[in-house]
């Protein structure tokens, strides 16, 4: 079924606005942007479409089609949110007085714990649709805004701006370069077809449960260790060895890898733009090894993924995202796809692993209406 016919199912009536939003890869820049550095994420070809309609009172109705349940969960209160439903009462939350309650029907398909940001996708798909439901003339950086203040103040995740930036901002075919600290953003295109290349997500489908304890640590180790070195943020450092001499342990290692991971990102976008698409192979390795090494958030299945991927032809290979499980990426020649694909594949059976789920990684639309009536 449809959003707008469960809609209609659930609320009786057709839904004022239906908006999209997508999910994201990172393509590289990771654990930077809450250190004010650079990113590098693309839109993946799936998302979460939210159907919307204002209510006359301050409840929330809220149904998802990836529920078992058809009957939608009413929340008066928004401290009574629980589960999923907290990413879209945050976003109610964060806009206070300036709308009403709403019913509202959602549908996803971003592959459930492949680190895919289904739930950036989530935030932004309803934060669009009130933007513009209620004409709030929010930018699409503001609707990004709100939806990371959503999900830092209201779910409870310290997360940056990267994927709820990448849901409303990214445009198909293209990669998003923003500057995490200025807000300033310029689209990279990512010509894959072109260099006969394709982008091969690789879901390890493991995701360890301590993920969201380790991203809290290592955000307040990059806060210690810029303290310690007197600078707002790890993205200041300009002089690498005198700060790497000044710390120890932990803070030494994430300084490492913050500040050798915003150079990359910004080599990387210089390949882009130079038409050198084939070369960013080194630099996509080089990443993943500082956050195996460095950053400590990558995973043994991710490092095998990563490795035989290699093995198997890839040009280069990494993890994605916040690390611990999820997803890695691999820029892979086309016809190299599935010596790729059977090398990662026979490295998990090897390992009697539950086999890894191969996705393409197509550069799409950010978020956007897609009807209202
Ligand atoms: C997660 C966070 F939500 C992002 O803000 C970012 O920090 C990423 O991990 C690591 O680069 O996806």
């Amino acid at each position: 079924m449809g959003v707008v016919e469960a809609f209609r199912t659930a609320f009786g009536a057709d839904p004022e606005t239906v908006w999209h939003a997508p999910g994201r890869v990172n393509l590289i820049g990771e654990h930077t942007d809450y250190n004010d550095g650079f990113v590098l994420p693309f839109a993946v070809p799936w998302g979460v479409t939210a159907a919307v309609s204002p209510r006359g009172d301050r409840t929330i109705r809220l149904r998802s089609l990836q529920s078992p349940s058809a009957e939608p969960v009413t929340i008066a209160r928004h401290e009574d949110a629980e589960g999923w439903t907290r990413y879209v009462v945050g976003v109610f939350a964060m806009l206070g007085d300036q709308v009403p309650g709403a019913d509202i029907v959602v549908d996803g398909d971003v592959p459930q714990g492949a680190g895919l940001s289904s739930s950036a996708a989530l935030e932004v798909s309803v934060a669009g649709a009130l933007n513009d439901l209620h004409g709030l003339g929010m930018s699409p950086m503001e609707v990004a805004l709100l939806s990371q203040r959503a999900e830092n103040d209201f779910v409870g995740m310290p997360c940056g701006i990267m994927d709820q930036a990448a849901s409303a901002l990214c445009q198909e075919g293209t990669a998003l370069f923003l500057d995490c600290r200025s807000l300033g953003s310029r689209t990279i295109p990512l010509d894959l077809a072109a260099h006969g290349l394709r982008i091969l997500i690789i879901d390890t489908q493991v995701h360890h449960e301590h993920a969201g304890g380790e991203y809290a640590k290592r955000r307040a180790e990059c806060e210690s260790a810029a303290r310690k070195l007197g600078v707002a943020a790890l993205r200041d450092v300009t002089d690498l060895a005198g700060a790497l001499d000044r710390l120890r342990g932990d803070e030494r290692r994430r300084t490492m890898h913050v500040v050798t991971e915003n150079h990359r990102v910004e080599a990387l976008v210089g390949l882009l733009r130079a038409g050198a698409i084939t070369e960013i192979g080194a630099l996509l390795n080089a990443s993943h090894l500082s956050l195996r090494d460095q950053y400590e958030v990558s995973s043994p299945e991710l490092d095998v993924a990563v490795e035989a991927a290699l093995r198997g032809g890839a040009r280069g290979a990494r993890m994605t995202g916040g690390g611990f499980g999820g997803s890695a990426i691999a820029l892979v020649a086309e016809d190299r796809l599935d010596s790729v694909k059977e090398s990662v594949a026979a490295a998990y059976a090897e390992r009697s692993w539950k086999a890894p789920r191969f996705l393409p990684a197509v550069p799409g639309p950010g978020a956007r209406r897609l009807g209202s009536s």
